[in-house]
């Protein structure tokens, strides 16, 4: 096969993987492991539905935000059909919504997604009417942000649940969940573990933490204004805040376009407090951002790619300059870039999860910003090392960095919108 037939071949297939966990109005991450709607994998798989069907692609997003709640919130999950193959499910949560969905949120890509889509776009005149409708949506969400999970005012938001980062098991929840109580926690089965090796998944005592969480603020009636003062979670994520100081910056200059002056703004004065906030998470120690625990009050010793997500955020570029190096000296330890946490670190686990595997979505992040900053050398080392993971061992949800071994579930969506991506955008 030639080079070209076989990228051709690669594109085929992650677009195939697309349909099949297609829903009409949204996808599924995976069939099985997670039937319903997830928010942050819904906005990276429109990217690679507008390669197929523009139409398509907006209505991804917009399905989203037609689930968001009054206080502005856009929820992790939306349970738009029953399934019994997932816990918790929506009984769990219990948030009393017509069409239910779970209490907590997950990463802001929206607004980078749909600025790309935007700017993208070739039917322009669906673009407008679909981002000018969408931009107000996004806009509430971080207003939400700001308001409910930064209540003091420090310019960065705070996560109430593990699950809100994204990086469900990554060591950076370690302390904090630790002093989690589980008193009073209901019976319950995972279902995860049906469909994925337990080994790769997180473990029962951080799933006992994680129902313990959703128990707690179900007790507070899921009120945004109690819930980030009474959890006993709280955790500032530099990549967290990364990407809502990206979402902010890209809806900004969405909203210039579309002429919405007051939200753009906004958006800029909300990113500009971000970055110079997002500085206070450098750690010298180890030239990367770290987490925040704002119940112990301490900066979080651990290495992951949390911390080296603010590259897509745009920061200083004495700040690039060291994260780029970071990536450099990570490559040089495992054989695809971007481990999830540092092999150096002894709590390092290269199948479990968020605590070292690579992940698709986060390599297309990092890259994103680090080509915006001029590193292109290693934008394409991440670009190739993702490539190869597809080729040697198909769409997974994550690889073992060292080895390339398939983990989690399969035939991923995001993962097969981001080789889309990865592959279109070297054309
Ligand atoms: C909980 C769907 C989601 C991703 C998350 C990933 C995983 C869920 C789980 O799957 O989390 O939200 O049950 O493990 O960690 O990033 O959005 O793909």
């Amino acid at each position: 096969m030639t080079q070209t037939t076989h990228r051709e071949d690669l594109y085929q297939r992650a677009s195939e993987i697309l349909r099949l966990n297609d829903r009409g109005h949204y996808t599924v991450p995976t069939s099985g492991l997670y039937p319903f709607q997830w928010n942050w994998d819904s906005c990276l798989v429109s990217l690679g539905q507008q390669h197929l069907d523009e139409e398509r692609a907006w209505t991804e997003l917009t399905t989203l935000f037609e689930h968001q709640w009054d206080d502005g919130m856009v929820p992790h999950i939306i349970f738009h059909q029953h399934d019994d193959g997932y816990f918790p499910g929506p009984d769990v949560w219990n948030t009393g919504r017509v069409v239910q969905t779970t209490g907590i949120t997950q990463p802001p890509v929206a607004g980078f997604a749909a600025a790309r889509l935007f700017e993208r776009a070739q039917d322009t005149a669906l673009a407008r009417r679909q981002a000018g409708h969408l931009l107000h949506g996004i806009d509430r969400w971080h207003e939400w942000f700001y308001r409910c999970r930064d209540p003091h005012g420090t310019g960065l938001v705070a996560l109430i649940h593990p699950w809100e980062s994204g990086r469900d098991n990554s060591v950076d929840w370690d302390t904090a969940l630790d002093a989690v109580s589980t008193d009073g926690l209901e019976p319950y089965q995972r279902r995860d573990l049906q469909h994925a090796h337990a080994d790769h998944r997180p473990t029962m005592a951080q799933y006992d933490r994680y129902i313990s969480l959703v128990q707690h603020f179900r007790s507070l009636k899921w009120d945004n204004a109690l819930l980030h003062d009474m959890s006993p979670f709280k955790v500032v994520d530099p990549g967290f805040n990364a990407i809502l100081i990206r979402s902010c910056t890209d809806i900004a200059k969405l909203a210039d376009e579309l002429g919405e002056a007051a939200i753009a703004a906004r958006n800029r004065a909300r990113a500009d407090k971000a970055l110079a906030a997002l500085d206070t998470l450098w750690s010298d120690m180890l030239q990367q951002y770290v987490c925040f625990d704002r119940v112990s009050g301490k900066a979080v010793d651990s290495a992951s790619v949390g911390g080296i997500l603010p590259a897509f955020a745009g920061v200083p570029p004495a700040r690039m300059d060291c994260l780029a190096r970071r990536l450099t000296a990570l490559a040089k330890q495992v054989n695809y870039l971007v481990p999830s946490h540092d092999p150096a670190d002894s709590r390092y686990d290269g199948k479990r999860y968020w605590r070292g595997p690579a992940w698709l979505i986060i390599n297309y992040l990092i890259a994103d910003g680090l080509d915006r900053a001029g590193h292109h050398e290693l934008v394409e080392d991440i670009r190739q090392a993702s490539l190869k993971l597809i080729d040697e061992s198909g769409f997974a949800e994550y690889y073992d960095p060292q080895t390339g071994e398939a983990l989690g579930g399969d035939t991923f969506t995001w993962t097969a919108a981001m080789v889309m991506e990865f592959l279109r955008s070297s054309d």
